[in-house]
């Protein structure tokens, strides 16, 4: 059993009351209650005081909402379906008796229920009905959990400790050289309930993991996969461990930030502490640059050390006052000198901009919806893609969303914007406008076609949309574009869709994903692999790699999608980062 952490305990004074006046029939009263009290045998007043303790623990246990007010701003509770509970009687600091109860969580569903703003705890005992203590995991879950272990007998096998497993050829690639598989994969192990491969995992980072090391790494990708990683771990078990591993990646990167427009360079070697842009530019991307917020922010109000917070703060305010946008839209590159958009004109909801619109609707969530200027800026950006992205295609009226080149409309959309309509979903049931729901409905039945339209039922990395009457096929695939790496974007949404509406159409297009990744990237020995060709069934054409997300987001929104557990990572106390890392959704005090 894991220990506990400082959150795991609820402690509720039960002596040390404070000094007041008595008038005299209340000491007279109280007198008497104590002669009486002494007048029973030593074997009566225990039984007495052993039926008080369980009749408090059992109403405390039962009523949540009392436990809240007892404990006051600094403990947790669990959801009782995965928890146990355990009775403790300390000290405290000034001397009294505590009882504590010890709530530990396996798998983690809500384990700090204090990270929810009240309005939406509100929501969620609106909307949410009681878990269900008998159901078993569906068939479904069982299904993602069988591809989750293969994916691992394949990375323990014959990557165990590196970044990726090639799967094919039964070795492996490094990218950091930091276990990125094995990090990226923690918490969905924990989601999971998978134990064994957990603990395996956290003691090789116990023992193995270091960022004591003379490598360059990617900010952003180091940001999200594993400080994001680390801290979505932290939270679900409470193991400081991965608080501890968080700081220190953390604390590494910030030489990244050392840039004369404060915009951050996109590589940092974490064991020298210096930074570079990459070798033929000194622009960054603006997606990677405004995509580490949730992580920084988060460290800060872990360590209560501001400087995280501050710099990726400070990219918000600059791009929020940068020209150059088209009605909310933004370029893809940005100068680390002069801290402008470079590249102007090309605007895309795919590569390189993506999960800045993500991240302006997740920031203002993880902050409790208070910060108007990131929730300005993102309702401003859906409405330019509205009213500049927006096409339907030919015969079948899909509704798309294309780029647009210097006022040139492209048909082209990546496989990546298909995080759009979980993100507008996501948006919507957090009280923004409900045409944003319309919308990634309409999306959603888009990027499901992306997958059944293919031999493969397998989506490609990019599509063109056919738009000229009379047209045969509404989705074109250039043969550059062919590939499928595993990516997690389309059932990201379909677990967003789903938990929303409970279509169970989205659980079956879901279904029909698994089994195609089943029957089409699944590696005998071990793993799954990226594939280059989704239109050829006969010969896919392996590519030896699987992408670390893959098991950290792709595996693990499919399982939450087909999970019956409506509190596992609530959408009301969670947010998830852009690597499917679910991070607390801080209190209205924070
Ligand atoms: C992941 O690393 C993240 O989801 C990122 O935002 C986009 N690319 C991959 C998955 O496709």
């Amino acid at each position: 059993m894991l220990p506990p952490s400082r959150q795991d305990y609820v402690s509720i004074s039960l002596a040390g009351a404070g000094a007041g006046s008595y008038n005299n029939s209340k000491q007279w009263r109280r007198q008497s209650c104590w002669r009486k009290w002494k007048q029973l045998s030593r074997l009566q007043r225990s039984l007495i005081l052993c039926v008080l303790v369980l009749l408090f623990i059992c109403g405390i246990a039962s009523y949540p909402t009392v436990t809240e007010h007892i404990r006051g701003n600094a403990l947790c509770a669990a959801h009782p379906k995965h928890s146990s509970l355990s009775v403790s009687l300390k000290l405290n600091t000034t001397g009294g008796a505590c009882l504590f109860l010890v709530f530990r969580n396996w798998r983690g569903a809500v384990i700090d229920t204090e990270q929810a703003t009240k309005g939406t705890k509100d929501m969620e005992n609106k909307d949410e009905p009681p878990a269900n203590p008998e159901a078993k995991p569906s068939e479904e879950s069982e299904a993602v959990r069988e591809a989750f272990r293969h994916a691992w007998r394949g990375y323990k096998d014959f990557a165990w400790g590196h970044d990726e497993l090639r799967p094919i050829s039964k070795s492996y690639s490094e990218w950091f050289g930091l276990g990125l598989t094995l990090i990226d994969a923690l918490d969905t192990m924990w989601i999971m309930g998978l134990k064994e491969e957990f603990e395996e995992a956290k003691a090789w980072v116990a023992s193995e993991l270091s960022f004591n090391r003379n490598v360059d790494v990617n900010l952003f990708e180091s940001t999200i996969r594993i400080l994001g990683g680390l801290l979505s771990t932290y939270h679900l078990t409470g193991d400081t461990l991965f608080l501890d591993k968080a700081k220190d990646i953390g604390s590494r990167l910030m030489p990244a930030f050392n840039t004369p427009s404060k915009i951050p360079y996109s590589d940092v070697n974490i064991g020298k502490g210096t930074a570079h842009p990459p070798r033929w530019t000194s622009d960054s991307t603006v997606a990677e640059v405004t995509s580490i917020q949730l992580e920084f922010r988060e460290l800060s109000r872990l360590t209560q050390e501001p400087q995280y917070q501050a710099s990726v703060a400070e990219i918000m305010q600059q791009v929020h006052k940068l020209d150059g946008k088209l009605d909310g839209l933004v370029p893809m590159f940005i100068n680390t000198n002069s801290g402008q958009f470079t590249h102007q004109g090309i605007y895309t909801l795919g590569a390189r901009a993506d999960s800045y619109y993500e991240y302006l609707l997740k920031q203002w969530i993880q902050g409790g919806r208070k910060e108007d200027q990131l929730l300005e800026d993102y309702l401003q950006a859906m409405e330019g893609v509205k009213k500049n992205m927006l096409q339907k295609s030919s015969p079948n009226g899909l509704t798309f969303v294309g780029e647009l080149s210097h006022g040139q409309f492209s048909p082209k959309m990546d496989h990546l914007v298909c995080f759009l309509p979980g993100t507008l979903a996501l948006g919507a049931h957090f009280g923004l406008p409900a045409d944003h729901m319309e919308l990634a409905k309409e999306l959603m039945e888009t990027c499901y076609q992306m997958y059944v339209q293919m031999e493969t039922g397998l989506s490609p990395e990019i599509v063109h949309f056919n738009m000229h009457q009379g047209s045969v096929r509404d989705i074109e695939v250039k043969l550059a574009d062919r590939h499928n790496l595993l990516r997690p974007e389309t059932v990201e949404s379909l677990f967003y869709l789903y938990r929303f509406t409970k279509d169970h159409k989205y659980r079956q297009w879901g279904w029909e994903v698994l089994q195609n990744f089943n029957k089409y990237t699944k590696v005998s020995s071990g793993g799954f692999t990226s594939i280059n060709n989704v239109r050829d069934p006969e010969y896919p054409s392996p590519r030896d790699k699987m992408e670390s997300f893959f098991l950290g987001e792709t595996l693990k929104y499919l399982y939450l999608l087909f999970s019956d557990e409506p509190d596992l990572i609530s959408l009301d106390h969670y947010v998830f980062n852009t690597e499917a890392h679910p991070l607390p959704i801080w209190p209205a005090s924070a």
